[in-house]
Formats: C-alpha cells, sequence, structure tokens
C-alpha cells in the first residue's frame, strides 16, 4: 500500500440543523418565532322596532358582560343610531355570540338582529 497524505480529520457533522443555528444566530440575534395576533371581529347589533328595550339590555349584560348602565347606554345609541357594536372577539366568539343572540330573540319572537364583520 502507498503511503496516503494523512488529511486531518473533519469535524463532526452538526447533530442536527437546529443547533447549527443557533450557534450561528446567538442569543442576541436569534429570531423569534412569529406568533400572529388573532383577527378580531365587531359583534354588531342592530335596532328594530318591535324587540323590548329591557330585553337588548339584558342581551348586552349577559351574552355581552356589560354592566347595567354600560348596556343601557349602548342600547339606546343602537336605538337612536340603528346599529352599535356590542363587542369585539376571535371569530369563532363572534360568531357563537351572534348565534346565541339570535336564539334568545327567536325563542321569544323578536325580530332582532346581529352580525359580525372584521374589524
Ligand atoms: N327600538 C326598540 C324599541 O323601541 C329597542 C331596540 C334597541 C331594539 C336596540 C333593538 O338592537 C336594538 N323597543
Amino acid at each position: 500500500m502507498a503511503d496516503e497524505p494523512k488529511k486531518p480529520a473533519e469535524p463532526p457533522a452538526p447533530q442536527n440543523p437546529l443547533r447549527e443555528r443557533d450557534r450561528e444566530g446567538g442569543l442576541a440575534t436569534r429570531e423569534r418565532p412569529k406568533v400572529e395576533r388573532p383577527a378580531r371581529f365587531k359583534v354588531l347589533l342592530f335596532n328594530d322596532d318591535y324587540t323590548p328595550m329591557e330585553f337588548v339590555v339584558h342581551l348586552l349584560e349577559n351574552v355581552f358582560s356589560k354592566s347595567p348602565s354600560e348596556a343601557t347606554q349602548l342600547m339606546l345609541q343602537i336605538h337612536r343610531s340603528g346599529m352599535g357594536i356590542a363587542g369585539v372577539y376571535v371569530l369563532e366568539i363572534a360568531e357563537t355570540k351572534v348565534a346565541t343572540v339570535h336564539k334568545l330573540a327567536e325563542e321569544r319572537g323578536y325580530p332582532l338582529r346581529a352580525g359580525s364583520e372584521p374589524e
């Protein structure tokens, strides 16, 4: 066998790509994993001529967690202007609130309408 020149030993391969990236990035420059804030949706309540004011106040207190005075003021704002924002939520919660309003109103025979739209 001919004498081959000895190659210097290769450094061990990185055990996994993550560790290699950590070493290169260093603590100060490491990327922060981006966590998106989930989209938010306004739940709107619409005025009508038939739903009793007390029922709307009751919903605003019990479905939308308003205080009695907030609920009364918001109901009057909807009554006067035609529409108001009952709350702002992530999509699934907003849709559930809308469905709850429609269910409770329909149970009483009231035509109250709610809807949701992106903030
Ligand atoms: N306009 C209704 C009335 O006079 C009260 C009302 C307020 C209804 C707000 C719906 O979203 C509403 N009885």
